[in-house]
């Protein structure tokens, strides 16, 4: 992309309704744009973000063996009677009538959908396991939208549904989506722990969320300082193995760490030594949830099973906030010049600046290096305005792209372009060649998802 085709409208001034340093960021990057409170247009730097973190989801949903669909955002509100839960959610539902009369309401989560799907079809053990997910716009009227993306009333999430048997099959869902989110935030850059937490309006016995420490969180969390030197790493991951899987959650999981809505003061005390006692804040960026029948008994979705008895589906349901994450992420990785974008979900790979716009030979090599890195299939924004460098450079340093190549008469003179990494600041001389051939390289070990792609 030619920056001078492109629509980046980056702000100048930080604005002052922003209080975290996402939100002035995503502002000033021209990444988004408040249409009201809590609800935002996507702008098209923004909006790459979100495809490139929406495309990573997919990818683990489905190594998972998670089944794709897509639910309406506005739904009847008869179905939510049958579980009770209409007159329960109270005031963050949004409900609306159509000209008929009919109550309808915008979808701020769908355990009942899905469970209407899963009845209408599915009436045997011999069907299970089964996990539906959709990546969806939820609304939720939050009294306090604030932090940008971070709570707003309209929001970005994955929600995915299991349907088992037994309640041990669906512990085993809830330990391979334990798993699968694990994987999910490692390969965008993130560290996220899980910890024990509250079920809230969705119910159920058992429930973490994922959180990612940062002192702007809106969570207050308290953990064991060792459980931050846990990685799931390159392991390799059978999903359908139910040991191994419950392994890996035992392995997260056997640590003290836990939201304020669940810490228990005594027990931090007794378990974790006074020098590993942290008191923190976090994002929580998802969660899961098993809640056996809760849904299943009261809107009748049952199964036969191996003897013939009807019996009610055991569920869990499990939530990654995907626009959240865009908020997370730059609040995880950013310095005082601007965002730095972990590869995996960067909008673009490298970025080009032209010292000299207009110089024969510094526009030449900047065309050379456009094309070459295109054709080794990366995703780069050629900086072509006439600008002065200093601008230039800004703009490159707020939008985060985790390369640059600069070029410029100068360096030109001896061959040579200069590389920089966006997360040290280290730059190296070498020629356009070198340049396409190492900057290729370093995106070759992981291929990006394309996020055009359908899942
Ligand atoms: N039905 C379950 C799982 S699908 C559910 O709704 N879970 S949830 O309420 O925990 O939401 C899932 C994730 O969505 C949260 O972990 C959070 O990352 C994100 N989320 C929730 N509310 C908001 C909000 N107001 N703004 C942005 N993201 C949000």
């Amino acid at each position: 992309m030619r920056l001078t085709r492109y629509f980046l409208p980056v702000l100048k001034e930080t604005p002052a309704e922003a209080q975290i340093v996402s939100h002035r960021l995503m502002l000033r990057a021209g990444m988004i744009k408040q249409a009201s409170a809590g609800i935002y247009s996507w702008l098209p730097l923004g909006y790459k973000v979100l495809r490139r973190i929406e495309a990573i989801v997919h990818e683990e949903q489905q190594r998972a063996g998670h089944l794709p669909i897509l639910m309406p955002t506005l739904q009847s509100a008869d179905l939510w009677r049958e579980s009770g839960r209409y007159d329960a959610y109270g005031a963050e539902m949004l409900r609306i009538k159509d000209r008929h009369d009919r109550d309808l309401l915008y979808t701020p989560t769908a355990e009942e959908l899905v469970t209407d799907i899963f009845r209408a079809h599915v009436s045997s053990y011999k069907d299970l396991p089964l996990t539906l997910y959709q990546i969806q716009w939820k609304f939720r009227d939050e009294i306090r939208p604030r932090f940008g993306v971070m709570r707003g009333r309209e929001f970005y999430m994955k929600d995915g549904y299991n349907f088992d048997l037994t309640r041990e099959d669906a512990l085993h869902a809830y330990n391979r989506h334990l798993v699968s989110y694990l994987r999910t935030y490692e390969r965008m850059g993130l560290q996220a722990i899980p910890m024990r937490a509250d079920s809230g309006p969705i119910g159920g016995e058992d429930t973490h969320e994922f959180l990612v420490l940062a002192e702007t969180g809106e969570s207050e969390v308290f953990y064991d300082s060792a459980v931050t030197e846990i990685r799931l790493g390159a392991r390799d991951i059978d999903y359908d193995d139910h040991a191994q899987c419950r392994a890996v959650m035992e392995e997260f999981t056997a640590l003290y760490a836990r939201t304020d809505e669940t810490h228990d003061e005594a027990e931090f005390a007794a378990q974790v030594p006074p020098e590993r006692q942290r008191r923190a804040r976090g994002i929580e960026v998802g969660q899961i949830f098993y809640f056996g029948t809760k849904y299943s008994e009261p809107m009748g979705a049952l199964v036969t099973d191996a003897d013939g008895n009807r019996v009610p589906v055991h569920m869990g349901s499990h939530g990654i906030g995907i626009s959240r994450l865009v908020g997370a992420i730059i609040e995880a990785s950013h310095d005082e010049n601007g965002i730095i974008w972990p590869e995996a979900v960067a909008p673009f790979q490298c970025g080009i600046v032209n010292l000299r716009q207009g110089d024969a030979a510094a526009d030449a090599a900047c065309e050379t290096l456009y094309a070459g890195l295109k054709a080794r299939g990366l995703d780069i924004l050629y900086d072509d305005r006439d600008e002065r460098a200093g601008g230039k450079f800004a703009t490159m340093d707020l939008i985060g792209l985790p390369w640059r190549i600069t070029v410029g008469p100068r360096g030109l003179a001896r061959g040579v372009v200069e590389l920089t990494s966006r997360r040290t600041g280290e730059a190296e001389e070498m020629s356009a060649e070198a340049a396409i051939d190492r900057v290729a390289g370093i995106f070759a070990a992981e291929p990006r998802p394309c996020s055009e792609r359908s899942p």
